[in-house]
């Protein structure tokens, strides 16, 4: 490709976040395009198809061989991410996905494998977070010393409602995944047990839900990561993440919107309601940042090996909702050495 084309992308998935995507990718991020939009319900790929300039192939896996596709973005359900970023690495092209990376271990670990032989990096995973400006400032802090040997790490993560079906098994692997690489990406090191402590219900949570949950994480070196999920509050969006060191703490999340104080001696001000408005800058960066990688030949954010150690770790926490014990965290090996990233086109 050279560099003056924009890249052209083909969106699998255009529910809330691939449609929230195909929307950037054509507004608001340089050097890209949509060119193929894919989606079960035709409707909705002709909508977003219609406003983005693209066309609409029904069959993702001919979308992804399509000669106008430069790059793969997936935002389908889960459970098709394993076939489709397979399908990509065959072609050899780049792809984003969505968390998770594939709903088993096996299937995320072969994909690490299969990228590995390639000899090139062509998957990057989208945990978001990474690109938030608070995630990366706390992280330079940490990188930086600012706060001594980091310590412990206290998440927060709620949301204001949940579907019926996301039981405690799926809020482990839907949201606490987030935690999962939030984790790995501040300490740098893996996690090698989980522990899932089960208390009160909410009265909003299905039967045999535990709503909300706090998980407990050792790292490699022994760290402490406690996080509360909590799905349905009723309340707004909020992720907190305190880091506590050696030599201070430091905290993000702390949702300072516009702060009202009125006359009547009160003040308020606003939650954020939900994790687009909370992480839409982030999604952007993040979507830019693939975009510029991908025209150079590499990928320009967390990769299979994330994805994979996120796929891991989520494992053992089901495992931990299901037993109540402490569960060590089973990794395969990572392949050495890293596949590296070919030269610029053209250089
Ligand atoms: C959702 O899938 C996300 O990825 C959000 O970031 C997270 O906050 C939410 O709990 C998940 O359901």
């Amino acid at each position: 490709m050279s560099q003056a084309a924009d890249l052209r992308i083909a969106v699998l998935g255009v529910g809330m976040m691939g449609a929230f995507h195909a929307d950037a990718l054509s507004r608001r991020i340089r050097g890209a395009r949509v060119s193929v939009v894919s989606d079960f319900s035709a409707e909705r790929a002709a909508a977003v198809a219609a406003r983005t300039g693209a066309r609409v192939i029904a069959d993702p896996l001919e979308a992804i061989r399509a000669a106008d596709v430069d790059a793969v973005l997936v935002a389908s359900p889960g459970a098709a991410h394993d076939v489709q970023v397979n399908a990509c690495l065959d072609r050899g092209l780049p792809v984003l996905c969505e968390k998770p990376l594939t709903t088993d271990v096996a299937s995320a670990y072969a994909i690490v494998q299969k990228e590995h032989s390639l000899g090139r990096q062509l998957v990057q995973v989208g945990f978001m977070r990474r690109f938030d400006p608070e995630h990366v400032a706390l992280r330079k802090l940490i990188d930086d010393g600012g706060l001594g040997n980091p310590l412990l790490v206290h998440c927060t993560h709620r949301n204001p409602a949940a579907a019926a079906h996301v039981d405690s098994e799926l809020m482990i692997r839907d949201s606490v995944v987030h935690e999962v690489d939030v984790a790995r990406f501040l300490l740098d090191e893996e996690i090698t047990s989980v522990q899932v402590v089960k208390g009160v219900a909410t009265s909003a949570a299905p039967a045999g839900t535990s709503d909300p949950m706090i998980v407990i994480f050792q790292t490699a070196s022994g760290r402490i990561v406690t996080d509360e999920i909590y799905v349905r509050t009723g309340v707004a969006y909020e992720v907190r993440t305190e880091v506590v060191g050696e030599r201070g703490s430091a905290t993000i999340g702390l949702d300072q919107n516009l702060q009202v104080k009125g006359t009547d001696g009160r003040w308020s001000g606003a939650i954020t309601p939900g994790f687009v408005e909370r992480f839409g800058t982030a999604y952007d960066i993040e979507l830019q940042s693939w975009v510029d990688a991908a025209r150079n030949g590499s990928v320009g954010g967390p990769g299979a090996w994330d994805g994979y150690a996120a796929v891991a770790v989520c494992e053992a926490g089901v495992q931990a909702v299901r037993t109540g014990e402490q569960v060590t965290v089973s990794m395969d090996p990572r392949p050495r050495p890293e596949p590296t990233s070919p030269a610029p086109p053209g250089t």
